[in-house]
This record gives structure tokens, C-alpha cells and sequence, in this order.
């Protein structure tokens, strides 16, 4: 049986939409009777929303007011509220897809990480949440159920431009790999660190330098595959839609060489040649460790995915160049990209998580179709859209397909990384 989206796929809505608005305001009526003499205004200013939510010329954001059992929801910003907040649309995106359940300190591990990514984009709140624990506890009911509905934004090149992502873009089309610099801070290397370690311990002196199937292995899984960038990255290369294709941990010692030679991220799938010339499979790497000159750095040939075919046997790594980068970086290339890793050299350890990302119809080589419905539900849609869940495949019944999740992709442009609502027109 297939682990279920934590919401319906109807109920699913674009952050600060007019459809998530609504949604907010219907939410706050229905708990208005639990906090009747409520009195609390909130709003948000959205610089840079995407240009298919923005109907016109005046700022974008929205403000709430909660007022003796009234609430009022209107889609533009306002400073007179009791809280405000002003940030970049796509920087904020994320922190609203935190679903924080009954721990609200649960989550500063991955909020610090969004305000790390979203930089000076976004500002501090002005104001104080409200002091009755009551009317708290139902804003913080409020935001884990938009939360659990909020979507990417479909408008990958918009997120692309407003992430800082051309320069990494125009690098994937040109050479087949980039490197996003200070992807993640030290703090969550720290902890990437320890966790993978943990997964490595005690294992067998001829075991596989990978822990594999990651997702089911904890929540700092989970916040590291939906990572934004990587997301925009893997949507743009492979359409929306996208699925976790891999995701493991290599930690790698002295003299150990692990990937010798060169391959494509293709040769599992055995990809008939000549490649097609869309991307099928892409993937991240994330350097919690050096990932410089003597400590094994990966190394890749430029250019070389254009070939559209497999490593020949034979060829070495002679005329690739090695990705030189600091912890805190995520290598992310186009796996038609040849590539190889180049034994260590130093003492210690070089630790790296490994995120594959696949085209929505290939089938990945981790299956997570069923896995726990408790990690389903304390995530954003685009994680179960990662897992599978959201889409068509494998779902259809003794009476045909599952029409509900044809819709759902059609409608989402699953396959296309082209802006929101110019698909048909181009095609
Ligand atoms: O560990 C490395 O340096 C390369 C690993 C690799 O080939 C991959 O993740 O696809
Ligand atoms: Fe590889």
C-alpha cells in the first residue's frame, strides 16, 4: 500500500496565494470559537513574488486580523498589525513549509538553515506573537496547516533568478556540473557529521562505504533532500515532479578509493545511447567534509555529458579536473556528466552525502512508497512528491489509473521546468 500525502492533493495551494489565503481565513473561523475574545493582526510584504501570483502593481504580501470572533483576510500588506514582517518571497518559501508539530524548538535546526540561505532577504519580525497561550497555540495550529499544503513555487526559472542560481544554471548547460558555495552552515555539518557516522559505526571491515536509504533514516534526512536550491536545481534539469532517485552517505579513509575510472550517474539505469538530450538523473553532493587536494575530492570531466553515452570501458581519469570545495558546498551535476573520485590521500575522513534526483517516470533505485506515514506528515508536499506519492505511477487500479494524480501532475507541469502556465502555449 502507498504511504498517503498528509493532505489531500486538492487541498494542496501556492504560498500566499489567494487559494492559501482563503485557506488561512477558513482555518481561523473554524477555531475562532476556542479564542473568542481574540484580539491579533499579522501580515507579511512579499518583495519579488512570482510574477503569475502578483495580479497587480502595489506591494504584495497579505495581513489577518482575529477580532471578537471575526476574521478578516486581505492579500496585501500592512505595517499596522500587531506583527509584521517583510522578506523575499522565494527566501521565505521554506520557513513556511516548516511543519513544526507539537515541538515548536523542534525545527531551529532547519529554520536557522532557511534564514542562513535567505541571508539579508528577509528582515526580523517587528512585533511579538500574541501573549494568551491560546490564541499562540492556534497561530502555531495555523502555520502546520498551511504548512502541510503549501507547494514549491511552479515557477522554477523565478526561483532560479531570485536564489542567486544563473551563474549555476548557465555552468550545468555549459560544463554539466556546479558548486552552490555556503549551501549549509557549520553547524548543520556538525550534525550531518555525527549522524552519519552513527549510520557507519560498527559495520563490517568489507562493508559498503555508502548507508544507503537515507529517508528512513531521521529528520535531518528529510530537511537536507528538499534542500531549496538543490530543488530548484533538480526541477530545472529534470522538470517538476521530480523523485529521490538515491540519497546516501560515503565516508571515506585514507587510501581508500572508492570510485576509480570514470562513470555516469546514467550506467545504473542502463540507459540506451545515445542519451536523450533532456537530463534524466542529476545528482547533489554535499561536502560536510574538505573536499580539496589531497582529502579525495571527486573528480569530472567538462562537458562530457554532451557525448550522450556511457564511460567507455577503458578510459581513466586522465583530463578531469577535481571539484575543489570546502565543507558547507553542494556539487550538483547532470549525471551524464563522467566522473569519478580520486583516492584519499590525507589522514581522517572524508564524509559527503549523496542525493540522486530523477524524470518523474524513471524508476529510482530507492523505493519509498511506503515508508512511515509519521515522516509523510511532519514534511512539506514537495517531500512526498520526492517519494513518489503524489504521482500516477503504479497506483492504477482494476479500474484504471488513478485520475486524481493524472490531474494532480498535468495541473503541476510534472516533466517541465518552463514557467508556470506558459507550457501549453509554447508547445
Ligand atoms: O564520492 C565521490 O567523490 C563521487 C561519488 C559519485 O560518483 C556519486 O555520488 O555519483
Ligand atoms: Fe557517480
Amino acid at each position: 500500500m502507498f504511504t498517503k500525502p498528509s493532505v489531500g492533493l486538492s487541498e494542496r495551494v501556492e504560498y500566499a496565494s489567494a487559494e492559501w489565503l482563503a485557506e488561512a481565513k477558513r482555518f481561523l473561523e473554524s477555531a475562532s470559537a476556542t479564542i473568542p475574545n481574540a484580539s491579533f493582526s499579522f501580515s507579511a510584504h512579499l518583495d519579488s513574488p512570482p510574477p503569475h501570483l502578483n495580479g497587480g502593481d502595489g506591494p504584495f504580501g497579505y495581513t489577518i486580523r482575529i477580532a471578537g470572533g471575526t476574521v478578516e483576510a486581505e492579500a496585501r500588506p500592512s505595517n499596522d498589525v500587531d506583527l509584521f514582517q517583510r522578506g523575499d518571497y522565494n527566501a521565505g518559501l521554506p520557513l513556511a513549509w516548516v511543519v513544526y508539530g507539537d515541538d515548536p524548538t523542534g525545527r531551529a535546526r532547519i529554520v536557522r538553515e532557511y534564514q542562513h540561505l535567505a541571508g539579508d532577504r528577509t528582515s526580523g519580525p517587528v512585533g511579538e506573537m500574541p501573549g494568551d497561550p491560546a490564541v499562540a497555540g492556534v497561530l502555531g495550529a495555523l502555520h502546520d496547516h498551511l504548512a502541510r499544503r503549501t507547494v514549491n513555487n511552479p515557477d522554477v526559472g523565478h526561483r532560479i533568478k531570485h536564489y542567486g542560481l544563473e551563474r549555476h544554471a548557465a555552468e550545468l548547460a555549459d560544463t554539466g556540473y556546479t558548486v552552490l558555495e555556503n549551501a549549509f552552515t557549520d553547524d548543520y555539518a556538525l550534525a550531518l557529521r555525527e549522524e552519519t557516522h552513527k549510520n557507519h559505526e560498527g559495520r563490517a571491515a568489507d562493508a559498503s562505504f555508502r548507508a544507503t536509504m537515507l529517508l528512513e533514516r531521521g529528520l535531518i534526512w528529510e530537511e537536507a533532500v528538499i534542500h531549496p536550491w538543490v530543488l530548484t536545481l533538480a526541477d530545472h534539469l529534470l522538470g517538476r515532479g521530480n523523485l529521490i532517485y538515491q540519497s546516501d552517505t560515503i565516508v571515506k579513509g585514507p587510501g581508500l578509493e572508492t570510485h576509480p575510472g570514470l562513470h555516469s550517474d546514467y550506467a545504473a539505469s542502463m540507459v540506451e545511447e545515445p542519451f536523450p538530450d533532456f537530463c534524466l538523473e542529476a545528482t547533489a553532493v554535499w561536502a560536510i567534509d574538505d573536499f580539496r587536494g589531497d582529502c579525495g575530492p571527486t573528480c569530472i570531466v567538462p562537458g562530457s555529458f554532451k557525448e550522450r553515452r556511457q564511460v567507455p570501458p577503458g578510459v581513466t581519469q586522465e583530463g578531469s579536473v577535481t571539484i575543489e570545495m570546502p565543507p558547507g558546498c553542494i556539487a550538483f551535476w547532470h549525471g551524464a556528466t563522467w566522473h569519478g573520485s580520486t583516492p584519499r590521500k590525507a589522514a581522517g575522513k572524508r564524509t559527503s552525502l549523496h542525493n540522486a534526483y530523477s524524470r518523474n517516470f524513471m524508476r529510482p533505485i530507492e523505493r519509498y512508497e511506503e515508508i512511515d506515514q509519521a515522516i509523510v506528515d511532519r514534511n512539506p508536499p514537495v517531500f512526498s512528491t520526492l517519494c513518489g506519492l503524489d504521482d500516477a505511477f503504479g497506483k492504477s487500479g482494476l479500474m484504471g489509473a488513478d485520475f486524481e494524480r493524472l490531474g494532480y501532475a498535468a495541473k503541476s507541469g510534472y516533466g517541465r521546468s518552463r514557467a508556470f502556465g506558459t507550457a501549453l502555449l509554447e508547445d
